[in-house]
Protein backbone atom coordinates (compact mmCIF):
# COMPACT_ATOMS: atom_id res chain seq x y z
CA UNK A 1 0.00 0.00 0.00
CA UNK A 2 1.36 3.46 -0.58
CA UNK A 3 2.47 5.57 2.62
CA UNK A 4 1.08 8.90 2.68
CA UNK A 5 3.19 11.45 4.34
CA UNK A 6 0.74 14.23 4.48
CA UNK A 7 -2.26 15.84 3.45
CA UNK A 8 -3.61 17.56 2.32
CA UNK A 9 0.38 17.44 0.17
CA UNK A 10 -1.04 13.95 -1.29
CA UNK A 11 -3.80 15.89 -3.25
CA UNK A 12 -1.12 18.79 -4.95
CA UNK A 13 1.13 16.23 -5.77
CA UNK A 14 -0.93 14.48 -7.76
CA UNK A 15 -2.52 17.62 -9.29
CA UNK A 16 0.94 18.92 -9.93
CA UNK A 17 1.61 15.72 -11.74
CA UNK A 18 -1.89 16.33 -13.59
CA UNK A 19 -1.35 20.01 -14.65
CA UNK A 20 1.95 18.79 -15.62
CA UNK A 21 1.13 15.62 -18.16
CA UNK A 22 -1.93 17.97 -19.19
CA UNK A 23 0.61 20.89 -19.94
CA UNK A 24 3.17 19.00 -21.73
CA UNK A 25 0.74 17.09 -24.21
CA UNK A 26 -0.23 20.64 -25.17
CA UNK A 27 2.79 21.96 -25.87
CA UNK A 28 3.60 18.94 -27.82
CA UNK A 29 0.43 19.38 -29.67
CA UNK A 30 1.04 22.88 -30.15
CA UNK A 31 4.73 23.68 -31.43
CA UNK A 32 5.13 20.33 -33.44
CA UNK A 33 2.98 21.00 -35.87
CA UNK A 34 3.89 24.90 -35.30
CA UNK A 35 7.53 23.67 -35.79
CA UNK A 36 6.69 21.92 -39.23
CA UNK A 37 4.29 24.87 -40.86
CA UNK A 38 7.04 26.97 -40.15
CA UNK A 39 9.56 25.00 -42.33
CA UNK A 40 7.09 24.01 -44.72
CA UNK A 41 5.20 27.46 -45.46
CA UNK A 42 8.46 29.38 -45.32
CA UNK A 43 9.07 32.17 -47.67
CA UNK A 44 10.40 31.40 -50.57
CA UNK A 45 11.30 33.51 -53.85
CA UNK A 46 8.48 33.19 -56.89
CA UNK A 47 6.26 30.61 -54.60
CA UNK A 48 2.69 32.08 -53.37
CA UNK A 49 4.29 35.19 -52.74
CA UNK A 50 1.34 37.54 -53.53
CA UNK A 51 -2.47 36.95 -53.08
CA UNK A 52 -2.27 33.14 -52.28
CA UNK A 53 -2.67 33.24 -48.88
CA UNK A 54 -6.75 34.33 -48.48
CA UNK A 55 -7.87 30.89 -47.52
CA UNK A 56 -11.21 30.54 -46.29
CA UNK A 57 -12.10 29.11 -42.53
CA UNK A 58 -12.22 26.06 -41.40
CA UNK A 59 -15.64 25.64 -38.84
CA UNK A 60 -14.55 22.17 -37.96
CA UNK A 61 -11.23 23.05 -37.11
CA UNK A 62 -12.59 26.48 -35.11
CA UNK A 63 -14.94 24.43 -33.30
CA UNK A 64 -12.41 21.36 -32.46
CA UNK A 65 -10.09 24.30 -31.22
CA UNK A 66 -13.19 26.56 -29.19
CA UNK A 67 -14.60 22.93 -27.81
CA UNK A 68 -11.56 20.90 -26.27
CA UNK A 69 -9.59 23.37 -25.01
CA UNK A 70 -12.96 24.77 -22.89
CA UNK A 71 -13.43 20.82 -21.64
CA UNK A 72 -9.96 20.79 -20.43
CA UNK A 73 -9.99 24.16 -18.83
CA UNK A 74 -13.25 22.71 -17.40
CA UNK A 75 -12.02 19.76 -16.02
CA UNK A 76 -8.91 21.18 -14.69
CA UNK A 77 -10.93 24.05 -12.98
CA UNK A 78 -12.93 21.37 -11.39
CA UNK A 79 -10.48 18.60 -10.56
CA UNK A 80 -8.71 21.82 -8.97
CA UNK A 81 -11.75 23.45 -6.72
CA UNK A 82 -13.06 19.79 -5.57
CA UNK A 83 -8.90 19.49 -3.89
CA UNK A 84 -9.24 22.92 -2.68
CA UNK A 85 -12.61 22.61 -0.74
CA UNK A 86 -11.25 19.61 0.82
CA UNK A 87 -8.09 21.10 1.66
CA UNK A 88 -10.33 24.20 3.73
CA UNK A 89 -12.69 22.14 5.34
CA UNK A 90 -11.44 20.17 8.18
CA UNK A 91 -12.39 16.41 8.40
CA UNK A 92 -15.56 16.29 11.13
CA UNK A 93 -12.81 14.19 13.48
CA UNK A 94 -9.78 16.66 13.46
CA UNK A 95 -8.71 17.77 16.91
CA UNK A 96 -8.14 21.72 16.96
CA UNK A 97 -5.73 23.70 18.24
CA UNK A 98 -5.20 27.50 18.07
CA UNK A 99 -1.84 29.03 16.93
CA UNK A 100 -0.90 32.58 17.81
CA UNK A 101 2.36 34.07 15.47
CA UNK A 102 4.02 37.16 17.36
CA UNK A 103 7.47 38.73 16.77
CA UNK A 104 8.77 36.02 16.38
CA UNK A 105 7.49 32.65 17.92
CA UNK A 106 4.59 30.41 18.13
CA UNK A 107 2.01 29.99 20.97
CA UNK A 108 0.22 26.77 20.19
CA UNK A 109 -2.99 25.89 22.50
CA UNK A 110 -5.03 22.82 22.53
CA UNK A 111 -8.79 23.32 22.62
CA UNK A 112 -11.10 20.81 24.04
CA UNK A 113 -14.49 19.95 22.13
CA UNK A 114 -15.81 23.10 24.04
CA UNK A 115 -12.90 25.58 22.83
CA UNK A 116 -11.36 25.85 26.93
CA UNK A 117 -7.83 25.89 26.52
CA UNK A 118 -6.25 22.52 28.04
CA UNK A 119 -2.53 22.97 27.67
CA UNK A 120 -0.31 25.53 25.96
CA UNK A 121 3.15 25.65 24.34
CA UNK A 122 5.03 28.63 23.22
CA UNK A 123 8.03 28.80 21.15
CA UNK A 124 10.34 31.39 21.69
CA UNK A 125 12.62 33.39 19.73
CA UNK A 126 15.78 31.95 19.11
CA UNK A 127 17.98 34.57 17.27
CA UNK A 128 21.11 32.34 16.85
CA UNK A 129 19.99 29.21 16.12
CA UNK A 130 17.51 26.81 14.40
CA UNK A 131 17.21 24.11 17.33
CA UNK A 132 13.45 23.95 19.30
CA UNK A 133 13.92 23.00 22.70
CA UNK A 134 11.93 20.11 23.11
CA UNK A 135 9.19 21.52 25.29
CA UNK A 136 8.39 23.76 23.07
CA UNK A 137 7.73 21.74 20.24
CA UNK A 138 3.88 21.98 18.81
CA UNK A 139 2.87 18.20 19.36
CA UNK A 140 0.48 16.48 17.15
CA UNK A 141 -0.71 13.06 16.56
CA UNK A 142 0.51 10.99 13.77
CA UNK A 143 -2.90 10.29 11.45
CA UNK A 144 -5.42 12.02 12.99
CA UNK A 145 -6.22 15.64 11.50
CA UNK A 146 -5.76 18.35 12.79
CA UNK A 147 -7.37 21.85 12.56
CA UNK A 148 -5.43 25.20 13.32
CA UNK A 149 -7.35 28.12 14.35
CA UNK A 150 -4.65 31.39 13.43
CA UNK A 151 -4.24 34.75 14.22
CA UNK A 152 -1.46 37.21 15.39
CA UNK A 153 -0.94 39.65 17.99
CA UNK A 154 1.28 42.16 16.10
CA UNK A 155 1.73 41.65 12.32
CA UNK A 156 1.05 39.79 9.64
CA UNK A 157 2.68 36.08 9.86
CA UNK A 158 1.87 33.10 7.99
CA UNK A 159 1.37 29.66 9.58
CA UNK A 160 3.80 27.38 7.19
CA UNK A 161 3.18 23.70 7.51
CA UNK A 162 6.06 22.32 5.61
CA UNK A 163 5.57 18.44 5.15
CA UNK A 164 1.95 18.90 4.40
CA UNK A 165 2.50 21.54 1.81
CA UNK A 166 -0.29 24.11 3.64
CA UNK A 167 0.06 27.80 4.24
CA UNK A 168 -2.30 30.25 5.68
CA UNK A 169 -2.08 34.04 6.89
CA UNK A 170 -2.27 34.96 10.62
CA UNK A 171 -3.55 38.60 10.58
CA UNK A 172 -3.85 40.77 13.76
CA UNK A 173 -7.91 40.75 14.80
CA UNK A 174 -9.08 37.58 12.66
CA UNK A 175 -8.65 34.15 12.92
CA UNK A 176 -8.14 32.73 10.31
CA UNK A 177 -7.51 28.38 9.79
CA UNK A 178 -6.31 25.68 7.65
CA UNK A 179 -5.74 21.75 8.61
CA UNK A 180 -3.53 19.06 7.78
CA UNK A 181 -2.73 15.23 8.92
CA UNK A 182 0.97 13.80 9.19
CA UNK A 183 0.77 9.97 9.25
CA UNK A 184 4.69 9.38 10.09
CA UNK A 185 6.04 9.86 13.16
CA UNK A 186 9.12 12.30 13.39
CA UNK A 187 10.18 16.04 13.76
CA UNK A 188 8.93 18.64 11.25
CA UNK A 189 9.35 22.23 10.71
CA UNK A 190 7.06 24.88 10.48
CA UNK A 191 7.76 28.23 9.22
CA UNK A 192 6.43 31.92 9.43
CA UNK A 193 6.18 31.88 5.33
CA UNK A 194 5.30 36.25 5.50
CA UNK A 195 8.12 38.67 5.94
CA UNK A 196 7.17 39.82 9.48
CA UNK A 197 10.84 41.77 10.45
CA UNK A 198 14.31 41.83 10.97
CA UNK A 199 13.28 38.66 12.91
CA UNK A 200 11.57 36.97 10.72
CA UNK A 201 14.43 34.26 9.10
CA UNK A 202 14.57 32.91 12.62
CA UNK A 203 10.67 32.49 13.20
CA UNK A 204 10.21 28.96 13.22
CA UNK A 205 9.02 25.72 15.41
CA UNK A 206 9.12 22.16 15.02
CA UNK A 207 6.20 20.17 14.62
CA UNK A 208 6.74 16.64 16.49
CA UNK A 209 4.25 13.85 15.61
CA UNK A 210 3.90 11.26 18.06
CA UNK A 211 1.95 7.93 18.06
CA UNK A 212 -1.73 9.01 19.34
CA UNK A 213 -1.39 7.11 22.79
CA UNK A 214 2.00 9.18 23.06
CA UNK A 215 0.65 12.31 22.67
CA UNK A 216 -3.00 11.63 24.73
CA UNK A 217 -0.06 11.38 27.53
CA UNK A 218 1.77 14.37 26.71
CA UNK A 219 -1.51 16.45 26.62
CA UNK A 220 -2.28 15.24 30.14
CA UNK A 221 1.01 16.26 31.46
CA UNK A 222 2.58 19.84 32.07
CA UNK A 223 3.07 22.09 30.18
CA UNK A 224 6.00 24.18 29.68
CA UNK A 225 4.39 27.83 30.33
CA UNK A 226 5.16 27.89 33.85
CA UNK A 227 8.65 28.58 33.19
CA UNK A 228 8.39 30.77 30.18
CA UNK A 229 5.58 33.02 30.54
CA UNK A 230 6.62 36.11 30.14
CA UNK A 231 7.53 36.09 26.08
CA UNK A 232 4.10 36.91 25.17
CA UNK A 233 2.47 39.34 26.39
CA UNK A 234 -1.11 40.57 25.60
CA UNK A 235 -4.60 39.17 25.91
CA UNK A 236 -4.64 35.65 23.86
CU1 LIG B 1 6.25 36.01 11.07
Amino acid sequence: MEQVLAFPAKWWNEAVTVWLVVAVVIYVVVAVPGLYFIMKYRFKPGEREIGDHEKHGHWGLEALWTIVPTIIVLVLATYSFAIFKKQRTAPPDAMTIKVTGFMWGWQAEYLDEKGNTIKTVVTTFNPTGYEVPDDQKIVVPAGKPVKALLTSLDVIHSFYVMPARITEDMVPGRITHLWFQINKPGEYWIFCREFCGTGHSHMFTKLKVVPPEQFTLWLKGETNLANKSNQIKGNL
